[in-house]
């Protein structure tokens, strides 16, 4: 399968916006001296979050040619700028706090309309469902993106597997809930555990995948370990992290975004920059690790591969 290339109109119109904002912003920083304290700080917080991080067990797993033209974002930056509200609210609190998560054992509990519900252990998962790296774009809804290189394996081929019935028109996910490990959920921030939901069409499209790696290795606690969902055309927080339960239901789901913000946050959350977020534009986005900003794609450049599942949907309506 192929991925959509950026027109390369698009990137030359986009950095010579951003090049001057770019100098114009070391100017700034030139003139007021702020380079020596933000250069020092981060290179600090970086360094001791990798001593807090154990080692992660290196994965063996397929290459495939799936973004093979994207250049991943820095590790350092895709592991220690997170959402990931169990464990605070801040983009730099996971990498530390999620260290107290504990992935071993870890199963999936999977109810609803299927033929084949029960609880599965993630080893016995992991043997019938072999990896393969895709590198991905990542568009978080507040208009900052990476690219990304998942470990994982189609989702479609697990739910296969698990032979949904005739009213399994949708799957909902959850994450574990265990304030104890997941201290984030002490607080009412959102409703817990952590619930996001998929058409099942959306959720047997070729792109999804389950990932239990990155860089080659398996998936930081912060990331999302053991096991999280990775949707490349929607807002990143249809990716729900550490996924303990699946229900195939009838009903669409309510996620705890749109619980906690039905205004901002809609069920479909595909990247869409014609419709913006209430509270800002989504037409373009903040490249992570670098001072670039590009145009944000339909889709986030997935168009040619997922836009037929949503003919005759009107995608300012169900956002
Ligand atoms: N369980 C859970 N999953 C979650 C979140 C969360 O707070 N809790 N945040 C979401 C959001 S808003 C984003 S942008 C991505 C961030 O993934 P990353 O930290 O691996 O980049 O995870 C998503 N999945
Ligand atoms: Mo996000």
């Amino acid at each position: 399968m192929l991925i959509k290339k950026e027109k390369l109109s698009d990137i030359k119109e986009n950095e010579i916006t951003d090049e001057s904002v770019y100098k114009q912003r070391r100017e700034f920083i030139k003139k007021t001296g702020i380079l020596a304290a933000i250069s020092v700080v981060p290179a600090l917080m970086v360094s001791s979050c990798a001593d807090a991080a154990p080692e992660q067990a290196t994965l063996t797993f397929k290459k495939t040619s799936h973004g093979k033209d994207l250049k991943p974002t820095a590790i350092k930056h895709v592991t220690t700028y997170n959402n990931f509200y169990e464990f605070g609210t801040s983009k730099s609190s996971p990498a530390i706090a999620a260290q107290s998560l504990k992935i071993e054992p870890w199963s999936i509990t999977v109810e609803g309309d299927v033929k084949n519900p029960g609880k599965y252990n993630l080893e016995d998962i992991l043997k019938k469902n072999p990896l393969e790296e895709r590198i991905y774009r990542f568009r978080c809804v507040e208009a900052w993106s990476m690219v990304i290189p998942w470990v994982g394996f189609p989702l479609a081929d697990f739910i296969k597997q698990l032979e949904p019935g005739s009213k399994a028109k949708y799957i909902e996910f959850q994450t574990l809930h265990d304030p104890e490990q997941m201290p984030g959920q002490k607080s009412s921030v959102l409703q817990w555990p952590y619930t996001e939901g998929l058409r099942i069409d959306e959720a047997m499209h070729p792109l999804v995948m389950m990932a239990t790696g990155v860089f080659g290795k398996s998936i930081p606690k912060q990331n999302g370990a053991p096991i999280r969902l990775v949707v490349p055309w929607k807002y990143g927080f249809k990716n729900i992290k550490s996924i303990v339960k699946m229900r195939f239901v009838e009903q669409q789901p309510k996620s705890s975004w749109e619980l906690a913000a039905p205004l901002e946050y809609g069920f479909y959350a595909n990247v869409n920059p014609k419709v913006d977020h209430p509270r800002w534009t989504q037409s373009r986005e903040r490249i992570i690790g670098s001072f670039r900003r590009r145009k944000t794609d339909m889709f986030n450049g997935y168009a040619d591969e997922v836009a037929s599942l949503y003919t005759g949907v009107d995608l300012k309506k169900f956002f």
